[in-house]
């Protein structure tokens, strides 16, 4: 469900013009990229058959990245680390504007661009079992590629980005405080959050002990670049996350994002169904590059980042509802209600898979 946002409001004759200040491309088009939940993201592009430069433009979302610097040399270390390494590069590159910089201010918005690669695309929902092979071993060569890097050199972009305990407070305090008037239409949503919380805590504090490591901490499907042609994942996008944390939240972002042939947006909650098949492809994937690199707890612990990452999805997404959608961009009025209740559903369905699944990581482990 790739549908432009209601408060994606940017004017496309700003973007163009934004764009011109990066690389000027003669009667240059900007088409509005819809997938992220925060960044407004362009593709621009020169007349249609034209085999003219393409590159990405993206509006930086200021108020949750508030330091649109820090993302900039948080990328451009990776970039370096890999070059220097001689290792692929497995992220995108950075473009300078016409004035030598990454980051152009305008007014009060803030904008970047990186290289377009060409004949790549990506997908939303993962079509079957060779996607999630690759995006997974794509996720894997991440955290392989990065394990030796000097994680003093990284920027904290977002503190305590996965901290469960963090996000259950936020919770409790919208609770509280019902802004919005919306507790009564949500009351199956709350009651289920508040089943699982003690066990979900309980689970989240028995990862405190794990390494960090540099991590995406947004593995989602969407965030991979498959080359059109052979279907072959080539880069990790979407870098603005990555931070110190544990691996198997990256492994749990997959799990959430990968195992149902619907995304987090669809409303038909039927559709929401975890596929065992997907949940083995992208498992062989993930272990084939990192299992012998992750300690063994890590390895054991896999399966409860996907069940935290999920969990903690279902009280981002109800606590933006009940605060009246201020942090995810929403298309109606009971988008992060849906989010919530699209989310329960599959954890719901990792809870019951529980035995199956461990099974499925010790056979790769
Ligand atoms: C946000 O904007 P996007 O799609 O890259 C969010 C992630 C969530 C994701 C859910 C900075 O990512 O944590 O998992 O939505 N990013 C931030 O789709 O909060
Ligand atoms: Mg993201």
């Amino acid at each position: 469900m790739a549908n432009i946002q209601a408060h994606y409001g940017t004017n496309m004759n700003d973007v163009l013009d934004i764009a011109q200040q990066f690389r000027y491309i003669e009667s240059a088009k900007a088409t509005r990229l819809a997938s992220g939940n925060i960044q407004e993201t362009f593709l621009i592009s020169g007349p249609e058959g034209s085999n003219d430069f393409k590159f990405i433009l993206q509006k930086i979302n200021t108020s949750i990245f508030l330091n649109p610097e820090h993302l900039i040399e948080n990328h451009q270390r990776l970039e370096k680390h890999l070059a220097s390494e001689k290792r692929e590069l497995i992220i995108p590159r950075l473009m300078k504007n016409l004035e030598g910089s990454m980051v152009l201010h305008q007014g009060s918005s803030c904008w970047r661009a990186q290289e377009f690669v060409p004949q790549s695309r990506t997908f939303e929902q993962v079509p079957n079992s060779d996607i999630a092979f690759e995006g997974a071993f794509m996720v894997g060569q991440f955290t392989a590629s990065f394990l030796d890097l000097d994680p003093t050199n990284l920027h904290t972009i977002i503190p305590e980005f996965h901290n469960l305990k963090r996000y259950l407070n936020e919770f409790h305090l919208a609770i509280e405080a019902d802004v919005a008037n919306r507790l009564s239409s949500c009351a199956d949503e709350l009651n289920r959050i508040s089943e699982l919380e003690t066990a979900m805590v309980a689970l989240f504090e028995n990862t405190r002990s794990l390494p960090n490591r540099v991590c995406h901490n947004d593995t989602k499907i969407s965030n991979i670049l498959f080359d059109m042609k052979s279907n072959k994942a080539i880069k990790v996008i979407d870098l603005d996350t990555v931070m110190l944390e544990k691996v198997i939240f990256d492994y749990g972002d997959m799990v959430r994002s990968f195992l149902c042939l619907a995304d987090e947006n669809e409303t038909d909650i039927s559709k929401v169904v975890v596929r065992d098949d997907i949940f083995e492809a992208m498992t062989k994937g993930y272990l084939s590059v990192t299992k012998s690199l992750l300690e063994k707890n890590e390895k054991r612990e896999l399966f409860s980042g996907g069940l935290l990452i999920t969990y903690e999805q279902v009280v981002r997404f109800l606590g933006d509802y009940l605060r009246n959608d201020t942090y995810y961009h929403t298309d109606y009025a009971n988008h992060n209600l849906d989010r919530a209740k699209n989310q329960i559903r599959v954890l719901d369905q990792l809870l019951e898979r529980e035995v199956e699944f461990i099974k499925i990581i010790e056979k790769y482990s």
